[in-house]
């Protein structure tokens, strides 16, 4: 990759020139530290540009007048092309987040183009509503497109997090804004360039980058902007949140988590560490929907916590671009020393730390720290409340079912939770007396697209999913017609 490597906005088809006064953010590489790029950040007159030019497109009608299986041609188009320019997107995913290669080639991105292949099956499969039983009337319901969107994606999954907004909105007929985080911006060039070979028509996906005091605030402050779509921290969403309260915009917020992932004492205790390995490390431990609480019933909790922190300990830490590496930096310099100060929040909470609490050995330079595990006797310590978005895990023992979902529904989270256990009445209670949006019965971070996604209390607002996102992205419209009786022919 050129070191020079400049991320530009991109409106109306093209990538933005930046000007003499343009600011700029550096790259960085967070397996060596390198500056790898610089972000040209948009200011507010360059974001008004680009929600001027979703907006033109949208009243103009070029991409939500161009007809269903025309659209639904171009976003098959656009996950083809996805699909094979895949190893220059994963080298740039990996570059930016610190990803390991082998989650962002399996995973990452072939979730990215799935998502526009189904978010244009969904509109296209998806019945609508008439309504005859009012004797000389029809009312049929319509979905319309709302306008234009503002898409607010996080740097811990920048692609796959990233279409889910832009599939969805696309497949529904609106026009976009997309945002980028500021700390991940490499690949969404590439991804603007495929967009115009797929034939998406110019104004229709924009793309800012810039930091989100000035770009991301620009963007959702704009009047001309329908809807806002935000996945990020919890604080960042309270702040959008006021804003498009204030501005009476639609909009959803997917943010943090603290999620319970509890082991009974039946369960197959094998498949439950595996599963809780995952749950706790996968993505660098910087993933929303994180069992970052593990609940060990006190029968198992020894034996399970023996075999977890071996197996947490041998996790392979190493350079993200080795298919081998499970474990990579954190995405930055700053987040590293955020996950690393809960090691002392954790002692000041008179935790023990099972294993880890510093950086991983053997690298000179680059964001490596090792797995920690940290046991704690109160759901009250910190490190059981507040995210801490790495690989942390906090342990705690329960001795029966209302204990444990006790401790999972005390936190101002609520966006999934985990149970392991034989008995399907156990899995059952807990999983309706957990408040979550996503419950996962002896299995991990298993997402389907059709279901909504989202959390409760501060997890967020709405849901993503199938007929979710047709709530967010579309507006329904009721049309009743009255029967009138045929005029005489001639
Ligand atoms: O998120 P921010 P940060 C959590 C995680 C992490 C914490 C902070 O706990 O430690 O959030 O991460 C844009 N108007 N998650 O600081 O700031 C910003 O530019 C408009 C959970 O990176 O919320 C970026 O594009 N936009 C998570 C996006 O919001 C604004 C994923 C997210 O950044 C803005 C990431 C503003 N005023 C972090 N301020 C998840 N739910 O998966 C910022 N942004």
């Amino acid at each position: 990759m050129a070191e020079d490597q400049i991320c530009t906005s991109w409106i109306n088809g093209k990538p933005v020139a930046p000007s003499a006064s343009t600011d700029y953010l550096p790259i960085i590489d967070p397996a060596d530290e390198t500056e790898v790029g610089r972000l040209a950040i948009a200011d507010s007159d360059e974001v008004n540009l680009a929600v001027e030019a979703a907006r033109a497109s949208f009243d103009q009608g070029t991409w939500r007048h161009l007809g269903h299986e025309k659209r639904k041609q171009i976003l098959h188009r656009f996950a083809d092309l996805i699909d094979e320019h895949a190893e220059e997107l994963v080298r740039l995913e990996v570059t930016h987040t610190g990803l390991p290669i082998h989650f962002v080639r399996q995973m990452h991105l072939p979730r990215a183009a799935e998502n526009l292949r189904f978010f244009s099956e969904f509109v296209s499969q998806s019945p609508g509503q008439v309504y005859s039983q009012s004797d000389g009337y029809i009312t049929h319901v319509v979905r319309e497109p709302v306008g234009v969107c503002a898409l607010i994606g996080p740097w811990n999954m920048p692609l796959g997090l990233s279409l889910m907004k832009v599939a969805a909105s696309l497949a529904f007929g609106n026009s976009c804004v997309l945002k980028p985080s500021e700390f991940t911006p490499l690949s969404f060039g590439l991804l603007m360039e495929l967009t115009n070979q797929a034939g998406l028509p110019p104004g229709v996906l924009n793309l800012v980058n810039g930091p989100g005091h000035i770009t991301g605030q620009s963007l959702v402050s704009h009047p001309d902007v329908d809807v806002i779509s935000f996945t990020g921290g919890t604080e960042t969403g309270r702040r959008i949140g006021a804003l498009a309260g204030g501005n009476l915009k639609a909009m959803s917020m997917e943010l943090g988590g603290k999620s319970a992932n509890i082991v009974f004492d039946d369960a197959d205790l094998q498949a439950a560490v595996e599963g809780a390995l995952i749950a706790a490390f996968a993505n660098n431990g910087q993933a929303c929907l994180a069992g970052s609480r593990l609940l060990l019933h006190e029968r198992i909790a020894d034996a399970f916590l023996a075999d977890f922190v071996a197996k947490a300990e041998a996790i392979k830490i190493g350079d993200p671009k080795d298919n081998e590496t499970r474990l990579g930096p954190l995405q930055s310099k700053r987040h590293m020393e955020h996950v690393l100060r809960y090691v002392d929040v954790a002692k000041c909470d008179g935790a023990r730390i099972l294993t880890g609490g510093g950086r991983a050995a053997g690298f000179e330079n680059g964001y490596y720290i090792n797995p920690i595990v940290a046991e704690v006797a109160s759901n009250q310590a910190r490190i059981c409340q507040e995210e801490v978005f790495g690989p942390f895990v906090s342990v705690i023992r329960f001795k029966d079912l209302d204990e444990a979902v006790a401790i999972a529904n005390e936190s101002e989270f609520g966006l999934v939770g985990y149970v392991w256990t034989q008995d399907i009445g156990r899995a059952q209670s807990v999983s309706q007396r957990v408040k979550a949006g996503v419950m996962w019965v002896n299995t991990s971070m298993q997402r389907d697209l059709r279901a909504p996604f989202g959390g409760y209390k501060n997890s967020g607002i709405g849901r993503e999913g199938g007929e979710a996102c047709a709530r967010l992205y579309s507006e329904e419209k009721t049309i009743t017609y009255k029967i009138i009786p045929p005029r005489e022919s001639a």
